[in-house]
């Protein structure tokens, strides 16, 4: 059998769905294409909670050539897994919050637990000549265990989120357990350069291991392969999106509203991560700093809300919304509303109107492994009159996307400065920059992403890519 017919399995946290109708992310719309050409299975949670958990019997359902197939959490492992270690402990963490990063045994033994009985339930429907790509934070530790179970084929394991310097993760009681886990990947894939050096420099200064310089580190005999492939959208797909009647039907809808007025959008699940209340102070500092924007420029916060289950992300919402209010209160005239901030969701057509209507996109996140939402906001404009993104440098997207006015999020000055520059560029210079960007958003495509991530996989040797030891057990 060649690489190219091996069959690929993909195991992420949640699954499918296999189409962008409309409600599917990036990840989705890159994997489902590689998975219909190749034919696959697709392995993860069902999202549901059962007294049996991860000895629940597996939910298949087929789609064309691709399998996807599911298993539930029990409450315990609900908690400690995905709340626990994953959401209180990695994300927090690995976005460089050590100040709100949560540690405990419980949750730590009960995430390598879920990965191993993921791994257990995996392995008896893989074997050596199908080819894994384990997605996220959620399984570190998914690879080392599969190994255990005896699997010998090719493993590979993409970050979607950034990976911290080893000065933060250090701070993980068990850093070295999960970076040793990972070394039972062939492959590991970072969004940017800068997640690749610091995981390397993690297993150059804490684990002895070396750095070749092409791309392959070792660590106690064993060689992977260590890279940075920043994820992209279906391009064509999302701008074929702005121009659906529901599409236009919105751009309408916030141009009516905006009367004849700028607007400025962020859409950002409601994350600490996305820093939305700087975004929001600098819009403030914006009203403060160049007057002539009161009634004339409103600012439109999009936030669906997202593991609303964690205090964190509670005490966000009231902070956004107490900001908000307070803007308003300041500011407001009877026939102006400066700040708007929903917290229902879209459909996928919907936002791309959204965007399209929006002279400036705000993308400010305090850390982001990515974010897609400045590549959307891209791909939905009208190449003619194109609005204006102003990017953090602190997301991923920032190393590709140098056209942006990039910001320190951080500063309200800055965020101010680079909102009023946006709202008063002239077309030339629109067209210019977003000439620039448009190229880079349909030359990085999800389809790109997944198969330079898969063409390395496949290049490298299954299993053991060295003499070493293949399971690295912690
Ligand atoms: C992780 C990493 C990385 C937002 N509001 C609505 C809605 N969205 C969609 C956006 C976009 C997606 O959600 C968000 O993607 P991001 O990339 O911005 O951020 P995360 O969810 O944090 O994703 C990130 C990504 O993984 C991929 O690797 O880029 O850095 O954190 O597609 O459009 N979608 C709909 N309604 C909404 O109201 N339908």
């Amino acid at each position: 059998m060649t690489d190219r017919q091996k069959r690929l399995v993909v195991v992420s946290n949640r699954v499918g769905p296999l189409s962008d109708e409309g409600k599917a992310g990036g990840l989705a719309v890159g994997l489902a294409d590689a998975l219909r050409r190749r034919g696959g299975l697709w392995f993860g949670w069902s999202g549901e909670v059962s007294t049996q958990g991860t000895f629940s019997e597996l939910k298949t359902e087929i789609v064309g050539s691709t399998a996807m197939v599911t298993i539930d959490l029990n409450e315990e492992e609900l908690q400690g897994f995905y709340f626990g270690y994953a959401n209180k402990s990695l994300w927090p963490l690995l976005h460089y919050r050590l100040d709100i990063a949560q540690f405990d045994r419980q949750s730590d033994r009960i995430y390598r637990s879920v990965n191993q009985r993921f791994a257990a339930r995996l392995s008896p429907q893989i074997d050596g000549n199908d080819i894994v790509w384990v997605h996220d934070y959620h399984f570190f530790y998914l690879g080392s265990e599969l190994r255990q179970c005896g699997f010998g084929g090719r493993l590979g394991f993409f970050l979607h989120i950034p990976f911290c310097p080893p000065e933060i993760l250090t701070a993980l009681p068990s850093s070295h357990d999960l970076v040793r886990a990972m070394l039972a990947y062939d492959v590991i894939g970072f969004q940017t350069e800068v997640d690749r050096r610091n995981f390397v420099a993690f297993c150059v200064q804490e684990l002895g291991g070396e750095d070749f310089g092409d791309g392959r580190i070792r660590v106690r005999g064993r060689t992977v392969r260590v890279s940075a492939f920043p994820i992209g959208i279906d391009a064509e797909g999302f701008a074929d999106f702005a121009l659906t009647p529901e599409a236009v039907e919105h751009e309408d809808m916030v141009r009516d509203i905006a009367h004849g007025r700028h607007q400025i959008v962020g859409v950002d699940r409601l994350d600490y991560s996305k820093g939305i209340i700087e975004r929001l102070r600098g819009f403030e500092q914006l009203l403060e700093d160049y007057p002539e924007n009161r009634g004339a420029s409103q600012f439109l916060q999009v936030a669906p809300l997202s593991r609303s289950e964690l205090d964190a992300y509670a005490e966000l919402r009231n902070e956004v919304e107490q900001l908000a209010g307070n803007i308003n209160g300041r500011f407001a005239t009877l026939d102006w509303t400066p700040v708007q901030i929903m917290t229902r969701g879209f459909t996928r057509r919907a936002l791309a109107g959204i965007y399209r209507a929006a002279r400036v996109c705000m993308v400010t996140p305090l850390r982001d492994g990515m974010n897609l939402v400045a590549k959307e906001y891209i791909a939905a404009q009208d190449v003619r009159d194109p609005g204006v993104l102003v990017l953090s440098r602190f997301a991923g997207a920032r190393e590709e996307l140098a056209e942006a006015l990039i910001v320190n999020p951080y500063s309200s000055e800055d965020v101010a400065r680079a909102m009023q520059r946006a709202l008063t560029m002239s077309l030339a210079e629109r067209l210019e920059r977003h000439a620039a960007l448009r190229k880079t958003v349909f030359g990085n495509t999800a389809a790109h992403w997944c198969a330079a991530f898969l063409n390395a996989l496949e290049d490298e040797a299954p299993g053991a890519s060295s003499e070493g030891d293949p399971v690295i057990a912690p």
